[in-house]
């Protein structure tokens, strides 16, 4: 028996085997609201065989989001386009996982195929916030808002609205987005945190907005369903964030009731050097796994059936999020099946059964 297709149950949720689909912008809504091309996307994975599949980066308010077509969960009528999502995935063996986000100062950008840049105001643009006023840099230029302390209880506030609407939608695994440079990101690294109150300065002065958060969202999202946080386990720049801050972050967040942390790395600098290469993440996990004693999922240049199981076996992760990989192969756990001797581990859609 693989290790890859061996159920994984988290409070009451079982995956059917150790394959996500990590959350991945689509820059495809309008006004936050999913269209059919959410459908279509997500729920082709459905069919493909991941047990879990986590919808993109979903901003908790519309300052929030990355790019003016970010999904979004801040207002009401962007739950039932949700929802019908959700269905389809359940109906299909999927579990529906969301990601909150804030992007923070990294908010305001033109979707990539439009070149990615901060948009100014009035053209699409808005003013970014931040912990700081220190912009990111490079395309991303704008200074952001520093929060006051009653912003930042307006923030969490959102994510707090955003959670019950994400219980309203379906979803049964929540992820916060804490990874990427994006909001609370960069309250943990003294790259963009640069506060003198109790928002910043000392480790657990960074930490602060994050555990507050996750305090807060943790009270609303039920005991009985999973609930993740992701990192970036290292910002790959010297005075960063790093992995021996995100084992003792990986601490504190289990003793909130976190089930599993999400270990991806970077987006704190536009230029950091990242060792890019397969698996190239896979440590953090393991690390995080080992040394905070909580469940972990590893992403990053994970392609191949052996490599993923691999990591499973080694007891390096819990859970194998694929990204880009699965942009390329909506199928890739059937055939990772297949490659692994099980075919029957990934059964194929009765509609699909005679060319499986
Ligand atoms: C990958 N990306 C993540 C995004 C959107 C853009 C690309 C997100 O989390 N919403 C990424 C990996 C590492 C660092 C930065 C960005």
């Amino acid at each position: 028996m693989s290790h890859l297709f061996a159920p994984l149950t988290v409070k009451s949720i079982t995956l059917r085997n150790r394959i996500g689909v990590s959350p991945m912008c689509q820059y495809s809504s309008e006004d936050g609201v999913a269209s059919d091309w959410h459908l279509v996307h997500l729920g082709a994975r459905a069919i493909g065989g991941a047990a879990l599949i986590i919808a993109e980066a979903t901003a908790v308010s519309a300052e929030g989001r990355i790019t003016p077509g970010d999904a979004g969960i801040w207002t009401d009528k962007q739950v039932e386009p949700l929802a019908r999502i959700s269905r389809f995935l359940k109906q299909h063996g999927s579990v529906a996982g969301v990601q909150l986000a804030h992007a923070g100062r990294k908010a305001s950008a033109a979707r990539p195929w439009d070149g990615g840049a901060h948009l100014a105001d009035g053209v699409g643009g808005w003013t970014p916030v931040g912990p700081s006023p220190i912009a990111f840099g490079g395309e991303l230029n704008k200074v952001p808002h520093a929060l006051t302390a009653a912003e930042i209880k307006q923030v969490q506030a959102d994510f707090v609205a955003a959670t019950k609407r994400s219980l309203a939608a379906g979803y049964e695994w929540m992820e916060l987005h804490a990874a990427h440079g994006y909001l609370a990101h960069e309250f943990l690294s003294p790259i963009s945190n640069q506060r003198t109150d109790s928002y910043g300065g000392s480790f657990d002065n960074r930490i602060r907005f994050l555990i507050e958060t996750t305090r807060a969202v943790r009270a609303v999202w039920p005991e009985s369903l999973p609930f993740t946080v992701r990192i970036s386990c290292s910002d790959w720049v010297e005075g960063g964030w790093d992995i021996d801050q995100s084992v003792e972050l990986s601490r504190r967040l289990k003793t909130e009731g976190v089930d599993l942390i999400d270990c991806s790395s970077g987006g704190s600098v536009p230029h950091a050097k990242i060792p890019l290469g397969p698996g190239y993440q896979v440590s953090f996990a393991e690390r995080i796994r080992r040394e905070a004693g909580i469940a972990t999922a590893a992403v990053g240049l994970i392609t191949e059936a052996r490599q993923a199981d691999d990591i499973i076996r080694s007891g390096k992760a819990d859970l194998v999020l694929l990204a880009r990989e699965s942009l390329r192969d909506p199928y890739w756990p059937a055939h990772a099946a297949r490659v692994l001797g099980e075919a029957a581990a990934a059964p194929a859609p009765r509609q699909y059964a005679r060319a499986w």
